[in-house]
């Protein structure tokens, strides 16, 4: 027997009355669970909201420019076990409110809560952030952003895309009725625009050759969540973007995780895990007021930086969708207990899927930390719009040579990337030392 489900807007963090935008499915439409029903766009970002059950649309609640808050009601969904057939016509009663205006590609894994299309994975995307595209379009030979307002059609998510990518919309050749662009077309422009020979104006990246890679054993085809495509998208554009250098180095923490275990007791007393990381946080800050160029932005026109006085930082959270970077804010007012709580509670809502898109604002600088797991050294990619990360290796027992014989002393890898054009290579190596004196010093941090 059909059941039919009412499916309203889930927590928003805490945002109200944010309006609809897009409406992604039609009465009658056959949705998977995760499968996004329409886009919210509020003024940090735009979010999409999926279907939590698979299901047919039998009822739309929603129009374009409607206000919605957490509970608001989006579709009425006849769950899918309930035996109907995926291709069922909607019920005579069903009475959409507004046409949708394109069916959305699948969504393969989204959040239960509504991801931000905009603003995770390690390059963030704050609203702010788009305004770098037109400095840095030169230099890739991508097309620069004129306009994403002209009178050609695409809805406010593909335009939002195409600025994200510094694609100017009329250049792009829609595939949808009436010459609508999708995210596909201007995906394909861009790709097209890469593969370009260096003369055509392009970068003269040759095209990846598609390759049937059943000729030669079994495989299978798995989808990328969500996470993973933004992810993707961000961290593509900050290494063609971006001129990174890796400065490697490695500083002595004996000290460091003496006096980190002679305080593991108290922060379990207080329910805390502190690890080396809310230490690594309070050096960058320190790092970070000793060399202000590393807390800083290149603004829209690559003339000026914008020199921040805050200190926020994005931490890289490994989860079982992918790679998130909520921000951690004031961490210079904070203490090493109050980081440690606060890290915590963050990567724990990262893994559920809990975060919200202010979560993901105001970022300075991000610490990439694979300690936990192992590794050398590696090389993190800059979060821009910011100009440097550091990425922390695993820390090993290991031999230094001391007053005339060997001690065995604690020592961390680390490794900070920056953006050249910020950064000249001596103030790199002056960044990455005063960073090993700080955690090989407890002191320092204490001041
Ligand atoms: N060297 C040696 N051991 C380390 C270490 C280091 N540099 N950093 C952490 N550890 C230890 C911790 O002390 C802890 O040990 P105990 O359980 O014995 O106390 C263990 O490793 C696990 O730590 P953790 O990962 O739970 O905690 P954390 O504070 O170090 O890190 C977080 C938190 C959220 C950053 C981490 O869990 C994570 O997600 N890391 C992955 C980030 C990532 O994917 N980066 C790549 C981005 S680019 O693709």
């Amino acid at each position: 027997m059909a059941q039919i489900t009412e499916i309203t807007v889930p927590d928003l963090g805490g945002a109200s009355d944010v309006p609809v935008i897009e409406i992604l499915v039609s009465v009658g439409d056959e949705v998977k669970a995760e499968d996004p029903l329409v886009t919210l766009e509020s003024d940090k970002a735009v979010l999409e909201v999926p279907s939590p059950e698979a299901g047919i649309i039998r009822e739309l609640k929603v129009a374009l420019g409607d206000k919605l808050s957490q509970g608001s009601p989006i579709v009425s969904l006849e769950v899918a076990d309930a035996g109907v057939s995926a291709k069922a016509p909607p019920t005579e009663t069903a009475a959409p409110k507004a046409a949708a205006p394109e069916q959305a590609a699948p969504k393969p894994a989204a959040p239960e809560s509504p991801a931000p299309v905009s603003a995770p994975a390690p390059t963030p995307a704050p609203a702010s952030s788009t305004a770098t595209v037109p400095a840095t379009a030169g230099s890739t030979g991508l097309p620069s952003l004129s306009s994403t307002s002209g009178a050609f059609h695409a809805s406010p998510s593909v335009r939002r895309y195409a600025q994200e990518l510094g694609v100017d919309l009329s250049r792009v050749t829609g595939s949808g009725r009436k010459g609508r662009i999708s995210r596909e077309d201007v995906a394909g422009f861009v790709k097209d625009a890469l593969a370009a020979p260096a003369s055509s104006g392009g970068t003269g990246l040759p095209v990846m050759p598609e390759i049937d890679f059943s000729r030669f054993g079994e495989t299978e085809t798995r989808a990328l969540t969500r996470i993973n495509k933004l992810t993707g998208s961000n961290l593509s554009r900050a290494w063609l973007t971006v001129p990174h250098v890796t400065q490697h180095d490695e500083a002595d923490i004996s000290e460091l995780e003496d006096f980190r275990k002679a305080h593991k007791a108290e922060a379990e007393k207080r329910g805390l895990k502190l690890t080396l990381l809310a230490f690594a946080m309070k050096a960058v800050v320190m790092a970070l007021k000793a060399h202000p160029e590393f807390n800083s932005s290149l603004d829209s026109s690559g003339e000026n930086l914008i020199i921040k006085h805050y200190y926020n930082l994005g931490i890289a959270v490994d989860t079982p969708n992918g790679l998130v970077v909520p921000v951690i804010r004031d961490v210079d007012q904070k203490s090493l207990y109050d980081l440690a709580a606060e890290l915590a509670e963050v990567s724990g809502r990262a893994r559920e899927k809990k975060l919200a898109p202010k979560d993901f604002e105001g970022g300075c600088f991000t610490i990439s930390s694979l300690g936990g797991i192992g590794g050398t050294a590696f090389t993190p990619i800059v979060n821009a719009p910011e100009v440097a990360i550091l990425g922390l290796s695993r820390a090993r027992m290991q031999p230094v040579y001391e007053d005339g014989k060997f001690v065995p002393r604690l020592i961390l890898p680390f490794s900070v990337s920056y953006d050249h054009r910020v950064i000249d290579g001596a103030a790199g190596a002056r960044f990455s030392t005063l960073l090993g004196k700080l955690l090989g010093d407890i002191r320092g941090l204490l001041l």
